[in-house]
C-alpha cells in the first residue's frame, strides 16, 4: 500500500474537536429531543399535548415525526457524571456536537427520509426492504458504547462514547436467514462507502441499527437517518453511516472500502487508556491537583487503571462509573506535584485480568497500541 493510502483513514484536524465538553445530563429527554428537532419551546408543549398535536399543520407534523419513539428497553439514568467534580475530567458521555467525525464524504448526504430504504440482500433466504418508520417499529434499546476509529494513536481523541438508540441488528439477520455458507455482514451507505465484518462477531453483543444517538435522531454528520454500531469492532469495519443497504456475502468474494486500501479485515478495537490531565507538555501549578484521564477494553470492561510517575511505583487510580462492558471509564488519581519535570504512564486492566499491552504499534493495519505517556513541568 502507498503512503498516501496508509495515512488516508486519518482525518483532516479541524474536524476532530476536543474530547471534552458540556455534559448533557441534568437535561431531561424531551427537553434534549426537542432542541435537537428544532422544536423548541412550542414543539415540547406540542409533544406534551396529543390533542394540540392533531391540530397543528402538516408543516409541525412532518417535524414531529424526526422525534424517535422510546425505547422498549431503557437504560436507566445516567449517573452522576465525575467530571462535573474533576475539573479537565473527560465527560463519561461525549456530547454528539464534540463526537469525533470520520468519513470519506467530501459533503453529508442529504437523505429524503420518505424515499429512503435499508435492504439486507445477498446470501439470505429472505431478503428485507425498510422505510425508516419499519425501523422504529422494531422494538428499540438503548446501549452505551465506545466507538473508536483505528487511526487513533495512543493518546489520541478520535474516540466517543454516546448512548445509542437502534433496534437489533442480529435479529433482522436472522429474519433474513443468511446461508450457512455466508461469512461476512458487508454495510453500503448512501455515498457508497463500505465496511464489512464476520458474521460470526454477531454472537448475542448488542450490535445494533442506530437511529439515536444521545437522546435525539442521529446528526447528519453521524449518519442519520440510520448507522451501524457494534460493540467492539472499529468504525471502519463496521459502523457505516449513511447505511442503504446490508449484504451478506463472503470475504473471499467481497471486502470492505479499507481493506483494499491494507487495513485489516478484522478490526476488534484495542485496550487502551489516555492521560487527560495534565496535558502532554504541561506546566503545572505545585501541589494538589490529579492525573486523569480515560481507559476502555471493549467486550469486557476496564477493572483497574495505574499510574507510573517517573520511576515509581503503579498506582492504582480511582474509576468512575463502568456503564456497560463495552464503554470508557474515567479515572483519576490525587497527586501532589512537585517541581521537576515529570513523565506520566497509564495502563489499564481489563475484566479478564488482562493487563494493556506496552508493545508500540502503529495504527496501520489494525489499530495502535502501546502504553501513553505525558511529560509535564510542575
Ligand atoms: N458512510 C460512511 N460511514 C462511515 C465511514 C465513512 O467513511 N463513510 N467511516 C467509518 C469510520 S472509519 C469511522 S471511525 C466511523 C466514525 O464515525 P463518526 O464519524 O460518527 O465518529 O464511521 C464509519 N462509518
Ligand atoms: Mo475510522
Amino acid at each position: 500500500m502507498t503512503e498516501d493510502e496508509r495515512k488516508a483513514p486519518e482525518i483532516d484536524p479541524k474536524s476532530v474537536p476536543a474530547a471534552s465538553g458540556r455534559s448533557p445530563s441534568g437535561r431531561s429527554r424531551r427537553q434534549i429531543l426537542a432542541m435537537a428537532g428544532g422544536l423548541g419551546v412550542a414543539g415540547a408543549a406540542l409533544l406534551a399535548s396529543g390533542t394540540l398535536f392533531k391540530k397543528q399543520g402538516a408543516k409541525v407534523v412532518q417535524k414531529l415525526q424526526t422525534i424517535l419513539p422510546l425505547p422498549t428497553k431503557a437504560l436507566p439514568p445516567l449517573p452522576a457524571d465525575p467530571a462535573l467534580t474533576i475539573p479537565g475530567l473527560t465527560p463519561l458521555i461525549t456530547p454528539s456536537n464534540h463526537f469525533f467525525q470520520i468519513d470519506t464524504a467530501t459533503s453529508i448526504p442529504s437523505i429524503d427520509i420518505s424515499s429512503w430504504r435499508l435492504t439486507i440482500t445477498g446470501m439470505v433466504k429472505n431478503p428485507i426492504t425498510l422505510t425508516y418508520s419499519d425501523l422504529l417499529k422494531r422494538p428499540l434499546f438503548e446501549l452505551d458504547d465506545t466507538l473508536s476509529c483505528v487511526s487513533n494513536p495512543v493518546g489520541g481523541f478520535l474516540v466517543g462514547n454516546a448512548r445509542w438508540l437502534g433496534c437489533r441488528l442480529d435479529d433482522l439477520i436472522k429474519e433474513a436467514g443468511p446461508l450457512a455458507s455466508a461469512d461476512q455482514l458487508l454495510s453500503r451507505s448512501e455515498d457508497d462507502f463500505t465496511a464489512g465484518f464476520p458474521l460470526a462477531n454477531l454472537d448475542g453483543r448488542d450490535a445494533m441499527i442506530a437511529v439515536g444517538m444521545n437522546g435525539a435522531p442521529l446528526p447528519p454528520r453521524h449518519g442519520y437517518p440510520a448507522r451501524i454500531i457494534v460493540p467492539g469492532l472499529y468504525g471502519y469495519v463496521s459502523a457505516t453511516k449513511w447505511l442503504t443497504s446490508i449484504e451478506i456475502t463472503r470475504f473471499d468474494a467481497e471486502e470492505g472500502y479499507w481493506i483494499s486500501r491494507g487495513w485489516s479485515r478484522l478490526g476488534p478495537i484495542k485496550m487502551e487508556s489516555r492521560i487527560d490531565l495534565p496535558a502532554d507538555g504541561a506546566t503545572v501549578d505545585k501541589g494538589a491537583t490529579h492525573i486523569a484521564g480515560i481507559a476502555w477494553a471493549p467486550n469486557s470492561g476496564v477493572k483497574s487503571v495505574e499510574v507510573k510517575i517517573d520511576g515509581g511505583p503503579w498506582l492504582p487510580a480511582t474509576l468512575g462509573p463502568q456503564l456497560s462492558g463495552t464503554t470508557w471509564r474515567q479515572w483519576w488519581l490525587p497527586w501532589d506535584a512537585v517541581s521537576g519535570s515529570h513523565t506520566i504512564v497509564c495502563r489499564a486492566t481489563n475484566a479478564k485480568g488482562e493487563v494493556q499491552t506496552p508493545t508500540v504499534a502503529d495504527v496501520a493495519p489494525n489499530g495502535a497500541s502501546g502504553w501513553h505517556s505525558v511529560q509535564i513541568t510542575v
